[in-house]
Protein backbone atom coordinates (compact mmCIF):
# COMPACT_ATOMS: atom_id res chain seq x y z
CA UNK A 1 0.00 0.00 0.00
CA UNK A 2 2.84 2.49 1.31
CA UNK A 3 5.02 1.26 -1.40
CA UNK A 4 2.07 1.72 -4.13
CA UNK A 5 0.93 5.03 -1.93
CA UNK A 6 4.90 6.06 -2.54
CA UNK A 7 5.36 5.18 -5.70
CA UNK A 8 2.42 6.83 -6.89
CA UNK A 9 3.51 9.71 -5.05
CA UNK A 10 6.46 9.17 -6.88
CA UNK A 11 5.35 9.08 -10.05
CA UNK A 12 2.84 12.35 -9.25
CA UNK A 13 5.49 14.22 -8.76
CA UNK A 14 7.52 12.89 -11.96
CA UNK A 15 4.14 13.71 -13.56
CA UNK A 16 4.17 17.05 -12.32
CA UNK A 17 7.86 17.79 -12.56
CA UNK A 18 7.43 17.08 -16.14
CA UNK A 19 4.12 18.90 -16.59
CA UNK A 20 5.79 22.02 -14.38
CA UNK A 21 9.13 21.50 -17.41
CA UNK A 22 6.63 21.28 -20.16
CA UNK A 23 5.02 24.53 -18.54
CA UNK A 24 8.18 26.52 -17.90
CA UNK A 25 8.86 25.30 -21.48
CA UNK A 26 5.34 26.68 -22.81
CA UNK A 27 5.47 30.15 -20.25
CA UNK A 28 9.32 30.52 -22.31
CA UNK A 29 7.59 29.86 -25.90
CA UNK A 30 4.56 32.25 -24.54
CA UNK A 31 7.17 34.90 -23.76
CA UNK A 32 9.00 34.73 -26.19
CA UNK A 33 5.92 34.98 -28.72
CA UNK A 34 4.36 37.77 -27.03
CA UNK A 35 7.74 39.85 -26.81
CA UNK A 36 7.55 39.35 -30.68
CA UNK A 37 4.14 40.24 -31.13
CA UNK A 38 4.86 43.49 -28.81
CA UNK A 39 7.74 44.33 -30.56
CA UNK A 40 6.40 43.69 -33.99
CA UNK A 41 3.95 45.54 -35.63
CA UNK A 42 0.35 43.35 -35.89
CA UNK A 43 0.52 44.53 -39.74
CA UNK A 44 3.62 44.73 -41.02
CA UNK A 45 2.87 46.48 -44.15
CA UNK A 46 1.55 49.06 -42.32
CA UNK A 47 4.95 50.06 -40.75
CA UNK A 48 4.32 49.74 -37.11
CA UNK A 49 0.87 51.44 -37.12
CA UNK A 50 -0.43 48.60 -34.50
CA UNK A 51 1.78 50.98 -32.15
CA UNK A 52 -0.12 54.20 -32.67
CA UNK A 53 -2.55 53.92 -29.60
CA UNK A 54 0.55 53.40 -27.31
CA UNK A 55 2.34 56.27 -29.12
CA UNK A 56 -0.46 58.85 -28.56
CA UNK A 57 -0.77 58.06 -25.13
CA UNK A 58 2.84 58.46 -24.70
CA UNK A 59 2.50 62.00 -26.56
CA UNK A 60 -0.23 62.39 -24.17
CA UNK A 61 -2.74 62.85 -27.29
CA UNK A 62 -5.77 61.34 -28.07
CA UNK A 63 -6.13 59.75 -31.78
CA UNK A 64 -9.67 59.73 -32.85
CA UNK A 65 -11.42 58.29 -35.55
CA UNK A 66 -15.27 59.32 -36.74
CA UNK A 67 -17.85 55.88 -36.76
CA UNK A 68 -20.32 54.57 -38.41
CA UNK A 69 -22.85 52.53 -36.23
CA UNK A 70 -23.79 50.13 -39.09
CA UNK A 71 -20.22 48.35 -39.74
CA UNK A 72 -19.50 49.28 -35.87
CA UNK A 73 -21.80 45.87 -35.93
CA UNK A 74 -21.60 44.11 -38.78
CA UNK A 75 -17.93 44.46 -40.19
CA UNK A 76 -15.26 43.00 -37.91
CA UNK A 77 -12.46 44.60 -39.96
CA UNK A 78 -13.55 47.89 -39.56
CA UNK A 79 -13.86 47.89 -35.68
CA UNK A 80 -10.43 46.20 -35.70
CA UNK A 81 -9.34 49.27 -37.65
CA UNK A 82 -10.41 51.35 -35.18
CA UNK A 83 -9.23 49.11 -31.89
CA UNK A 84 -5.76 48.62 -33.37
CA UNK A 85 -4.76 52.44 -34.11
CA UNK A 86 -7.28 54.78 -32.35
CA UNK A 87 -7.46 55.62 -28.53
CA UNK A 88 -10.99 57.01 -29.00
CA UNK A 89 -14.01 57.66 -31.24
CA UNK A 90 -17.00 60.08 -32.38
CA UNK A 91 -20.16 59.38 -33.59
CA UNK A 92 -20.28 60.31 -37.26
CA UNK A 93 -23.62 60.70 -37.45
CA UNK A 94 -25.41 58.88 -34.88
CA UNK A 95 -25.19 61.12 -31.73
CA UNK A 96 -27.04 64.16 -33.76
CA UNK A 97 -30.25 65.77 -33.24
CA UNK A 98 -32.03 63.72 -35.73
CA UNK A 99 -31.10 60.31 -34.77
CA UNK A 100 -31.66 61.04 -31.30
CA UNK A 101 -35.03 62.25 -30.69
CA UNK A 102 -36.82 61.85 -33.69
CA UNK A 103 -40.25 62.88 -32.85
CA UNK A 104 -40.47 65.16 -29.44
CA UNK A 105 -40.13 63.45 -26.58
CA UNK A 106 -39.47 60.22 -28.88
CA UNK A 107 -35.74 58.91 -27.76
CA UNK A 108 -33.69 56.27 -30.22
CA UNK A 109 -30.28 55.05 -28.25
CA UNK A 110 -29.41 52.03 -30.19
CA UNK A 111 -27.07 53.71 -32.28
CA UNK A 112 -25.25 56.21 -29.43
CA UNK A 113 -25.51 52.67 -27.10
CA UNK A 114 -23.59 50.69 -30.07
CA UNK A 115 -20.84 53.11 -30.00
CA UNK A 116 -20.68 53.97 -26.35
CA UNK A 117 -20.49 49.91 -25.36
CA UNK A 118 -18.25 49.38 -28.05
CA UNK A 119 -15.67 52.09 -26.78
CA UNK A 120 -15.89 51.37 -23.18
CA UNK A 121 -15.75 47.90 -24.20
CA UNK A 122 -12.16 48.10 -26.39
CA UNK A 123 -10.78 51.37 -23.61
CA UNK A 124 -11.28 54.25 -25.89
CA UNK A 125 -12.33 57.21 -24.68
CA UNK A 126 -15.88 59.17 -26.45
CA UNK A 127 -16.39 62.26 -27.75
CA UNK A 128 -19.82 63.33 -28.01
CA UNK A 129 -20.64 64.85 -31.74
CA UNK A 130 -22.98 67.65 -31.63
CA UNK A 131 -26.08 69.50 -29.52
CA UNK A 132 -26.10 73.00 -31.69
CA UNK A 133 -26.33 73.04 -35.55
CA UNK A 134 -28.04 74.01 -38.75
CA UNK A 135 -28.37 70.40 -40.09
CA UNK A 136 -29.23 67.08 -39.15
CA UNK A 137 -32.25 68.50 -37.22
CA UNK A 138 -35.75 66.52 -37.23
CA UNK A 139 -38.62 67.98 -38.98
CA UNK A 140 -40.31 68.84 -35.51
CA UNK A 141 -37.72 70.97 -34.38
CA UNK A 142 -36.77 72.74 -37.53
CA UNK A 143 -39.95 73.77 -38.65
CA UNK A 144 -41.62 74.17 -35.19
CA UNK A 145 -42.60 77.74 -34.38
CA UNK A 146 -40.33 78.11 -31.12
CA UNK A 147 -41.08 81.08 -28.49
CA UNK A 148 -37.69 81.27 -26.96
CA UNK A 149 -38.66 79.66 -23.62
CA UNK A 150 -40.47 76.75 -25.81
CA UNK A 151 -36.75 76.43 -27.52
CA UNK A 152 -35.16 76.73 -24.21
CA UNK A 153 -36.89 74.08 -22.87
CA UNK A 154 -36.19 71.94 -25.91
CA UNK A 155 -32.85 72.62 -25.51
CA UNK A 156 -32.79 71.51 -22.23
CA UNK A 157 -34.75 68.78 -22.23
CA UNK A 158 -31.76 67.01 -25.23
CA UNK A 159 -29.20 68.01 -23.68
CA UNK A 160 -30.61 66.54 -20.38
CA UNK A 161 -31.39 62.79 -21.93
CA UNK A 162 -28.20 62.92 -24.26
CA UNK A 163 -25.70 63.80 -21.99
CA UNK A 164 -27.26 62.59 -19.06
CA UNK A 165 -27.08 58.86 -20.09
CA UNK A 166 -23.34 59.21 -20.66
CA UNK A 167 -22.56 61.59 -18.33
CA UNK A 168 -18.88 60.34 -16.74
CA UNK A 169 -18.79 57.90 -20.05
CA UNK A 170 -18.58 61.02 -23.11
CA UNK A 171 -16.40 63.22 -21.48
CA UNK A 172 -16.11 65.86 -23.87
CA UNK A 173 -19.00 67.44 -26.20
CA UNK A 174 -19.24 69.88 -29.52
CA UNK A 175 -22.14 71.71 -27.76
CA UNK A 176 -21.86 74.41 -30.44
CA UNK A 177 -21.19 72.71 -34.37
CA UNK A 178 -20.61 75.36 -37.13
CA UNK A 179 -21.69 78.58 -35.55
CA UNK A 180 -20.30 80.71 -38.68
CA UNK A 181 -21.85 81.17 -41.87
CA UNK A 182 -20.13 78.87 -44.76
CA UNK A 183 -17.44 81.28 -45.74
CA UNK A 184 -18.17 84.03 -43.42
CA UNK A 185 -18.23 85.84 -40.37
CA UNK A 186 -20.95 86.38 -39.91
CA UNK A 187 -22.64 84.25 -37.47
CA UNK A 188 -25.18 81.67 -38.94
CA UNK A 189 -28.85 82.82 -39.16
CA UNK A 190 -30.39 79.37 -38.19
CA UNK A 191 -33.04 78.66 -35.49
CA UNK A 192 -31.24 79.10 -32.55
CA UNK A 193 -29.82 81.97 -33.49
CA UNK A 194 -33.63 83.91 -34.92
CA UNK A 195 -35.41 81.95 -31.62
CA UNK A 196 -32.45 82.94 -29.08
CA UNK A 197 -30.40 85.68 -30.54
CA UNK A 198 -26.70 85.37 -29.99
CA UNK A 199 -26.45 84.25 -26.94
CA UNK A 200 -27.94 81.34 -28.03
CA UNK A 201 -23.76 80.24 -27.47
CA UNK A 202 -23.06 81.34 -24.35
CA UNK A 203 -27.32 79.90 -23.21
CA UNK A 204 -26.34 76.01 -24.36
CA UNK A 205 -22.88 76.09 -22.91
CA UNK A 206 -24.30 77.26 -19.71
CA UNK A 207 -26.69 74.80 -19.72
CA UNK A 208 -24.79 71.54 -20.55
CA UNK A 209 -22.18 72.96 -17.61
CA UNK A 210 -25.37 72.65 -15.51
CA UNK A 211 -25.92 69.56 -16.79
CA UNK A 212 -22.67 67.99 -16.96
CA UNK A 213 -20.18 69.98 -14.72
CA UNK A 214 -17.29 67.40 -15.21
CA UNK A 215 -17.37 67.52 -19.39
CA UNK A 216 -15.18 69.09 -21.62
CA UNK A 217 -17.20 71.97 -23.41
CA UNK A 218 -16.57 72.41 -27.17
CA UNK A 219 -17.53 75.14 -29.85
CA UNK A 220 -16.31 72.88 -32.77
CA UNK A 221 -15.95 74.86 -36.40
CA UNK A 222 -14.33 74.55 -40.42
CA UNK A 223 -12.55 76.59 -42.00
CA UNK A 224 -10.82 78.25 -39.19
CA UNK A 225 -7.19 76.85 -39.63
CA UNK A 226 -5.66 78.76 -41.39
CA UNK A 227 -6.92 82.44 -39.74
CA UNK A 228 -8.94 84.52 -41.75
CA UNK A 229 -11.85 86.58 -40.77
CA UNK A 230 -13.73 83.35 -39.68
CA UNK A 231 -11.28 82.07 -37.58
CA UNK A 232 -10.74 86.15 -36.43
CA UNK A 233 -14.36 86.08 -35.68
CA UNK A 234 -14.49 83.23 -34.06
CA UNK A 235 -11.81 84.66 -31.66
CA UNK A 236 -13.59 87.73 -30.83
CA UNK A 237 -16.94 85.18 -29.79
CA UNK A 238 -14.55 83.10 -27.89
CA UNK A 239 -13.02 85.80 -25.90
CA UNK A 240 -16.06 87.63 -25.15
CA UNK A 241 -17.62 84.18 -23.69
CA UNK A 242 -14.57 83.80 -21.36
CA UNK A 243 -14.71 87.50 -20.00
CA UNK A 244 -18.33 86.74 -19.11
CA UNK A 245 -16.99 82.99 -17.29
CA UNK A 246 -19.23 81.35 -20.02
CA UNK A 247 -18.08 77.91 -19.38
CA UNK A 248 -16.17 76.84 -22.72
CA UNK A 249 -13.06 74.64 -22.55
CA UNK A 250 -12.21 73.54 -26.17
CA UNK A 251 -12.48 74.36 -29.86
CA UNK A 252 -12.19 71.94 -32.21
CA UNK A 253 -10.60 73.10 -35.79
CA UNK A 254 -12.27 70.76 -37.83
CA UNK A 255 -9.64 70.05 -41.04
CA UNK A 256 -11.78 69.33 -43.85
CA UNK A 257 -8.47 70.01 -45.91
CA UNK A 258 -7.94 69.72 -49.83
CA UNK A 259 -5.05 67.94 -50.39
CA UNK A 260 -1.99 70.60 -51.60
CA UNK A 261 -3.78 73.01 -49.09
CA UNK A 262 -3.14 72.18 -45.29
CA UNK A 263 -1.71 75.08 -43.84
CA UNK A 264 1.95 75.26 -43.16
CA UNK A 265 1.20 77.34 -40.07
CA UNK A 266 -1.26 75.34 -38.26
CA UNK A 267 -0.14 75.32 -34.97
CA UNK A 268 0.20 78.83 -35.08
CA UNK A 269 -3.55 79.14 -35.15
CA UNK A 270 -4.03 76.69 -32.34
CA UNK A 271 -1.63 78.00 -30.38
CA UNK A 272 -3.99 81.71 -30.92
CA UNK A 273 -6.90 79.89 -29.27
CA UNK A 274 -4.69 78.07 -26.57
CA UNK A 275 -3.37 81.02 -25.27
CA UNK A 276 -6.46 81.95 -24.34
CA UNK A 277 -6.48 79.31 -21.92
CA UNK A 278 -8.67 77.02 -23.92
CA UNK A 279 -7.93 73.20 -25.41
CA UNK A 280 -7.80 72.79 -29.34
CA UNK A 281 -8.19 69.42 -31.28
CA UNK A 282 -8.40 68.88 -34.81
CA UNK A 283 -11.68 67.24 -34.74
CA UNK A 284 -12.36 65.96 -38.07
CA UNK A 285 -9.57 65.49 -40.12
CA UNK A 286 -9.34 64.57 -44.04
CA UNK A 287 -7.24 65.24 -46.93
CA UNK A 288 -9.51 64.83 -49.92
CA UNK A 289 -7.44 64.50 -53.50
CA UNK A 290 -8.81 65.08 -56.91
CA UNK A 291 -9.73 62.37 -58.81
CA UNK A 292 -7.45 60.62 -60.71
CA UNK A 293 -5.11 60.52 -57.71
CA UNK A 294 -1.84 61.66 -59.19
CA UNK A 295 1.41 59.69 -59.19
CA UNK A 296 2.86 60.37 -55.52
CA UNK A 297 0.03 62.60 -54.23
CA UNK A 298 -0.56 59.74 -51.56
CA UNK A 299 3.14 60.08 -50.70
CA UNK A 300 2.49 63.96 -50.29
CA UNK A 301 -1.43 63.40 -48.49
CA UNK A 302 1.35 61.43 -45.88
CA UNK A 303 3.48 64.41 -45.24
CA UNK A 304 0.29 66.36 -45.06
CA UNK A 305 -0.75 64.52 -42.25
CA UNK A 306 2.09 64.18 -40.19
CA UNK A 307 1.69 67.87 -40.52
CA UNK A 308 -1.37 68.44 -38.96
CA UNK A 309 0.06 65.76 -36.33
CA UNK A 310 3.46 67.47 -35.95
CA UNK A 311 1.17 70.72 -35.14
CA UNK A 312 -0.94 69.42 -32.71
CA UNK A 313 1.72 68.27 -30.83
CA UNK A 314 3.90 71.55 -31.03
CA UNK A 315 0.88 72.86 -29.06
CA UNK A 316 0.75 71.98 -25.13
CA UNK A 317 -3.28 72.23 -25.20
CA UNK A 318 -3.71 70.23 -28.45
CA UNK A 319 -5.64 67.44 -27.09
CA UNK A 320 -6.87 65.08 -29.87
CA UNK A 321 -6.77 65.00 -33.45
CA UNK A 322 -9.39 62.90 -34.70
CA UNK A 323 -10.10 61.62 -38.25
CA UNK A 324 -12.99 61.49 -39.89
CA UNK A 325 -13.73 58.02 -41.35
CA UNK A 326 -12.27 54.75 -40.70
CA UNK A 327 -11.66 54.29 -44.50
CA UNK A 328 -12.13 55.93 -47.37
CA UNK A 329 -14.88 53.43 -48.53
CA UNK A 330 -17.33 55.08 -45.56
CA UNK A 331 -15.77 59.20 -46.46
CA UNK A 332 -18.24 61.57 -46.54
CA UNK A 333 -16.12 63.25 -49.33
CA UNK A 334 -16.95 61.17 -52.59
CA UNK A 335 -20.64 61.98 -52.37
CA UNK A 336 -20.57 65.13 -50.58
CA UNK A 337 -17.47 66.10 -53.22
CA UNK A 338 -17.88 64.61 -56.09
CA UNK A 339 -14.52 64.13 -58.00
CA UNK A 340 -12.43 63.86 -54.79
CA UNK A 341 -11.20 60.49 -53.32
CA UNK A 342 -8.92 58.96 -50.78
CA UNK A 343 -9.07 61.42 -48.16
CA UNK A 344 -8.43 59.13 -45.47
CA UNK A 345 -5.32 56.76 -43.88
CA UNK A 346 -7.12 53.32 -45.40
CA UNK A 347 -8.52 52.56 -48.66
CA UNK A 348 -11.39 51.15 -49.31
CA UNK A 349 -9.69 47.60 -48.36
CA UNK A 350 -8.34 48.65 -45.05
CA UNK A 351 -5.00 48.89 -46.68
CA UNK A 352 -3.12 51.14 -44.87
CA UNK A 353 -2.18 54.38 -46.72
CA UNK A 354 1.49 56.12 -46.58
CA UNK A 355 -0.40 58.92 -44.47
CA UNK A 356 -0.85 56.01 -41.57
CA UNK A 357 3.06 55.75 -41.75
CA UNK A 358 3.72 59.09 -41.43
CA UNK A 359 1.38 59.42 -38.33
CA UNK A 360 3.47 56.86 -36.58
CA UNK A 361 6.48 58.46 -37.53
CA UNK A 362 5.17 61.70 -36.43
CA UNK A 363 4.57 60.46 -33.48
CA UNK A 364 8.06 58.70 -33.18
CA UNK A 365 10.32 60.77 -33.72
CA UNK A 366 9.03 63.73 -30.63
CA UNK A 367 10.20 63.01 -27.30
CA UNK A 368 7.31 62.83 -25.01
CA UNK A 369 5.54 65.90 -24.06
CA UNK A 370 4.50 66.52 -20.55
CA UNK A 371 0.82 65.81 -19.52
CA UNK A 372 -0.78 68.87 -19.88
CA UNK A 373 -4.65 68.66 -18.66
O1 LIG B 1 -19.83 62.73 -42.14
C1 LIG B 1 -21.16 63.15 -41.95
C2 LIG B 1 -22.02 62.66 -43.12
O2 LIG B 1 -22.12 61.25 -43.07
C3 LIG B 1 -23.38 63.31 -43.06
O3 LIG B 1 -24.11 62.94 -44.21
C4 LIG B 1 -23.24 64.81 -42.97
C5 LIG B 1 -24.59 65.47 -42.88
O4 LIG B 1 -24.49 66.82 -42.73
O5 LIG B 1 -22.47 65.14 -41.81
C6 LIG B 1 -21.17 64.67 -41.88
O6 LIG B 1 -20.42 65.06 -40.75
C7 LIG B 1 -20.21 66.48 -40.62
C8 LIG B 1 -20.02 66.76 -39.15
O7 LIG B 1 -21.11 66.25 -38.43
C9 LIG B 1 -19.85 68.24 -38.91
N1 LIG B 1 -18.77 68.77 -39.69
C10 LIG B 1 -18.82 68.48 -41.11
C11 LIG B 1 -18.95 66.97 -41.31
C12 LIG B 1 -18.89 66.65 -42.78
O8 LIG B 1 -20.00 67.21 -43.40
Amino acid sequence: MRDTASSSRRSLTRGRGALLTAGALCAVIFLVTAGLVLTLPERPESGGAGQLPQLARRNDIDLGVAVAVNPLVHDREYRSVVTEHYTSVTAENTMKWEYVQPQRHTFDWSGPDTVVGFAERNGLDVHGHTLLWHNQQPAWLAQGSWSPDELRQVMREHMQALMGRYQGRVTSWDIINEPFEDTGPRLRQHLWYEVLGEDYIAEALTMAHEIDPQARLYINEFGIEGGGPKADALYRLVTDLLERDVPLHGIGFQGHFVHGNVPEDLSEHLRRFTDLGLEVSVSELDVRIPEPVPEGALQDQAREYARVIEACLDVPRCVRVSVWGVSDGHSWIPEWFPGYTAALPFDESYTPKPALGAMVQALSRRPSRPPTR
